[in-house]
């Protein structure tokens, strides 16, 4: 079984993650969605999340493309991540193109896709607040 996995907030799901994770899902036949929890979001990226993590957490498990969601807690565990899931894909958005390709040392191929153009978290809250 060819096993993928990618990182996210995903917080305001948009159709931009789902097409993410639908491109990520056809690289083989399991995904593996690690989501940024609270704490993580707050004093590593500066996000404050709308939704929390087990919120956020449902939300992505209910995505057909999903086979399993795990907490991201630090920048260090994807090293880790991708052997204790047997991981074979690393996936991510093109905006973090290179920026884990170390992970091609632990024997894992390293994809990165086009965004979604036009569409973020941070467009929506833009949007609504006009
Ligand atoms: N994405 C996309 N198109 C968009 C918006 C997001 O393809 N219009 C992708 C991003 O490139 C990323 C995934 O959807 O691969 C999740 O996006 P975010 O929730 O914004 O994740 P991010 O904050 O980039 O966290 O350790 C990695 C981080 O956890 C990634």
């Amino acid at each position: 079984m060819r096993k993928v996995i990618t990182y996210g907030t995903f917080d305001l799901l948009h159709y931009g993650h789902i097409n993410l994770l639908r491109r990520a899902r056809e690289l083989g036949d399991y995904l593996v969605v690690v989501i940024s929890t609270d704490e993580f979001n707050w004093n590593e990226k500066g996000k404050k999340c709308y939704f929390t993590y087990e919120q956020r957490k449902a939300m992505v498990e209910a995505i057909r493309y999903v086979d399993r969601v795990i907490p991201e807690t630090n920048w260090e565990q994807k090293r880790t991540d991708v052997h204790d899931y047997d991981i074979d894909v690393f996936v991510m958005g093109d905006d973090w193109k290179g920026k884990f390709d170390f992970l091609k040392e632990e024997g894992v191929e390293v994809v990165y896709l086009p965004r979604t153009p036009e569409i973020s978290t941070t467009q929506i809250k833009n949007d609504l607040n006009k």
